[in-house]
């Protein structure tokens, strides 16, 4: 069965009661309906009883929390992001700044051992095997979510979105961000504990305001607030951090496929003043030469075709040659 695709809610009033937390042990059909339901609804939800284990995801924040832990100096050593590498403050390089320090790779385990070298050059292996293992964990869990959304889409193949990013040229890439704690010990004593958050002039935005480009983001972070939402009616909406629950973000490229069913929603982080936040990313893309356009069933005469066909390269040029907060795929649309 082929369903054409409605008119996608995202009032006002769905995004008030927050996303969706949907629990991956229940039923397989039920799951299909929910993930649908959230991908259209709010673009963003998290999971619980996801299947990846505690081991793998401790051994990832060990390391990059060792890894921040260096003098600045050796740091740099892994940089700069340009854009893969060791960031701090400059993201792109369009003149966006922000309150973090950050490692992005390519998730492939080549790249991921000659990286490995510069960001833990006494125990590289260490390091790779901790990312190696953590990405294998959450690219399945993607390809199983990837693979649920198809079919509760009633899409004929189920694999049509997995199989983009189990490709080997899968251009996927891996990201770790720190935002320290912005306080020194007088803050702490003129500033009440409740107050700090909102009131601190040290507040301030660690990434800011952007869409992912990919198809799908995978986000684990420690239990310290500062992910944000950003609602149809112009609001910042938090995130409740658990570091039980993997947050996943509809990209860019999964609302094209969608033929704009799904939405790749703004969000942000800001650097939390009392406490340093630390997130781990998968940003599962397609390869290179991969053409990303509407997916036929999404397609009738009363959802005509949104965007033209592009390459995800050309789409990556696109996103890169633009600032962080620009809606590049507006400028895809037909
Ligand atoms: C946002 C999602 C990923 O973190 C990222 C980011 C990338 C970067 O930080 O270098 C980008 C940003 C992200 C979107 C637009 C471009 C590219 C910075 C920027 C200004 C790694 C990605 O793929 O796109």
């Amino acid at each position: 069965m082929v369903v054409a695709s409605p008119a996608p809610l995202r009032s006002k009033k769905a995004r008030a009661a927050g996303i969706p937390v949907i629990d991956l042990s229940l039923e397989r059909s039920k799951l299909c309906e929910l993930l649908v339901k959230a991908c259209q609804e709010f673009g963003v939800f998290q999971v619980e009883n996801h299947g990846v284990s505690r081991k793998i995801i401790s051994r990832v924040e060990r390391e990059g929390q060792e890894f921040f832990s260096k003098p600045a100096c050796e740091k740099q050593g892994a940089g700069p992001a340009a854009p893969f590498g060791y960031g701090s403050k400059n993201i792109g390089f369009n003149g966006d700044k922000g309150e973090l320090e950050y490692i992005i790779m390519e998730a492939n385990p080549h790249s991921i051992s000659e990286r490995s070298k510069s960001i833990s050059p006494a125990h590289p292996e260490n390091f790779s095997c901790a990312v190696n293992d953590y990405i294998d964990a959450v690219r399945n869990l993607a390809c199983d979510i990837l693979e649920m959304v198809a079919q509760g889409l009633w899409v004929q193949d189920k694999s049509i979105f997995s199989n983009l990013i189990r490709d080997p040229n899968s251009d996927s890439c891996f990201r770790i961000n720190h935002y320290p704690s912005l306080l020194n010990l007088d803050d702490w004593i003129k500033y009440p504990s409740s107050q700090l958050m909102f009131d601190h002039p040290k507040t301030r935005i660690g990434f800011g305001e952007h869409s992912d480009p990919q198809i799908l983001t995978i986000l684990h972070s420690n239990n310290v607030g500062g992910l944000q939402i950003l609602s149809p009616d112009g609001l910042w909406i938090p995130i409740q951090p658990d570091s039980d629950k993997f947050c996943v973000f509809v990209g860019d490229a999964f609302q094209a496929m969608s033929n704009g069913r799904f939405v790749s929603v703004r969000h942000r982080a800001v650097a939390n003043p009392m406490k340093a936040r630390m997130s781990v990313m998968y940003f599962a893309a397609p390869a290179p030469n991969a053409c990303i356009s509407p997916i036929p069933e999404m397609v009738s005469c009363e959802n005509p075709c949104l965007y033209r066909p592009f390459t995800w390269a050309e789409y990556k040029a696109t996103a890169y040659s633009l600032r962080l907060a620009d809606n590049r795929l507006d400028l895809f649309r037909n």
